[in-house]
């Protein structure tokens, strides 16, 4: 059957720092990242190797990208979403533009459009240029300006070749578990909730900023969507205790709905403004930054879906509860997360009824079992659970969508292997195999698995 090219978006997603390599070439400066990883080397203490995105997957390689191109329209896909570095663009995060970093992206993008994909970009997937991250980072008010200058530079670089853009990706993970993890790392300690406080105004800049770039896209006549990708999870209380429960109503305030409120309805949530309000006295927002938000919603919600997260209340842990260590789920459980496709129909449901059903794309959905999963047949890697992952969320996502979800695409994370942040290179979530010494890619099972939904799209996604 021919493939549907009319509506729905098949696709795949990656990151920058995950994937480009080349962290010194053509005058890109320094990110947070490259001095976590280089010189801090945080990725020790959590994958037990010194571990960096210094070479990844070599994707800013052109000989490289073409290759890898060239397999993404072998999967039939129909748009890539990538992030920009910031500091190829800008190597001192403002001021500066570098041409062998416009030339690149606008290169790439040339060289997917020319296949018949269509570029997605995201502005911010966690790599600050350094020069802004000394100066304070997303704590410091002025990010908000920085970030509109970069997202200007970025729009007038890439013109016409790209028409959806996503300002930020998962604010809660950057903020709420990377960032402080690696604090932590740093100091010798352990998260505390004080430090989770002080990131609540990181949060809010991002927030104030997505939606200043927002105002900025349309003012400059960007005819393009421009969204934000979050990472949602329903929360399922781990008992019927009233305990349990009014825990995870907390945690969905702090993960879900702070991000979706803001987006969507141009507030945050009372339990946010309690919690925040009391752990930092800066958390003080300006009427002024709600009316912005109010102002500019989205054109559409970028969901980032894994696994549902069951919550156990628990006085001495940050915000009272905990979710890492507590899944009663008997299945294999994926990297990040149980398996459950229904909680991922459940999600974009809610979304649905409590957020006026805007335009949907998953923009992140995947998984990784361990090396258990990946065992090379016949000149294949086979990785069962994988495809079966993919094929029974996929599912899920377009009984959503015939229920009237307003589902416009789905994007696998990620086409390739790479470097999953503190856990390096161990933990694989691609479904093309990549061998990290040679840059050998080899479709798995799970690849061949996506390529036959692509193929059927139409039937099933109509
Ligand atoms: O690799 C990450 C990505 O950068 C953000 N979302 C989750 C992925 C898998 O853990």
């Amino acid at each position: 059957m021919a493939k549907d090219r009319t509506g729905f978006r098949w696709g795949a997603a990656s990151a920058a720092y995950q994937v480009e390599g080349g962290w010194q070439l053509d005058g890109k400066g320094l990110s947070n990242w490259d001095v976590w990883t280089n010189i801090d080397r945080v990725t020790e203490p959590v994958s037990g190797k010194f571990e960096t995105g210094n070479v990844a997957i070599n994707a800013y390689d052109r000989t490289q990208y073409l290759d890898d191109i060239a397999l993404m329209k072998r999967l039939g896909l129909d748009c890539y979403r990538f992030s920009l570095a910031w500091s190829r663009l800008l190597p001192d995060g403002t001021g500066r533009v570098s041409a062998a970093g416009v030339a690149h992206y606008q290169r790439f993008c040339d060289e997917l459009i020319a296949a018949g994909i269509e570029p997605i970009v995201t502005l911010f997937h966690w790599d600050l240029p350094q020069a802004l991250q000394t100066e304070g980072g997303w704590h410091d008010r002025r990010s908000i300006d920085w970030f509109r200058e970069y997202a200007r530079v970025a729009r007038e670089a890439l013109g016409e070749r790209v028409s959806k853009y996503i300002t930020f990706n998962e604010p809660f993970i950057d903020l709420f578990l990377m960032e402080p993890m690696i604090a932590a790392i740093k100091e010798g300690g352990a998260v505390t909730e004080a430090m989770l406080g002080r990131q609540g105004i990181a949060l809010h800049h991002w927030m104030v900023a997505s939606a200043g770039v927002i105002a900025d896209f349309r003012a400059a006549g960007f005819a393009g969507e421009i969204g934000l990708a979050l990472p949602l999870m329903p929360m399922v209380p781990e008992s019927g205790d009233t305990a349990d429960t009014e825990a995870a109503e907390r945690a969905d305030a702090i993960i879900n709905r702070w991000c979706l409120d803001a987006m969507f309805k141009g507030r945050y949530p009372d339990a946010v403004m309690e919690i925040f309000g009391r752990l930092d006295p800066d958390f003080c927002i300006d009427d002024a930054d709600f009316a912005l938000m109010a102002a500019n919603h989205p054109d559409f919600l970028g969901v980032n879906f894994y696994a549902p997260a069951y919550i156990r209340s628990d006085a001495a842990a940050p915000f009272g509860y905990r979710w890492f260590d507590t899944n009663p789920d008997p299945e294999p459980q994926a990297f990040n997360g149980p398996v459950r496709p229904d909680a991922l129909r459940a999600l974009l449901e809610r979304i649905r009824d409590d957020y006026g059903n805007p335009p949907i794309y998953i923009t992140e959905n995947g998984a990784g079992f361990g090396p258990g999963d990946e065992v090379m047949e016949r000149g294949q890697i086979v990785d069962p659970l994988r495809a079966d992952y993919l094929s029974r969320h996929i599912a899920a996502a377009l009984e959503a969508k015939r229920d009237g979800v307003d589902l416009r695409g789905y994007m696998v994370w990620s086409l390739f292997d790479n470097f999953e942040w503190l856990f390096g290179y161990a933990r694989r979530f691609g479904i093309v195999h990549v061998d990290f010494e040679t840059q050998k890619r080899t479709p798995k099972l799970s690849f061949e698995t996506y390529r036959a939904i692509i193929t059927k799209g139409l039937a099933q996604a109509g």
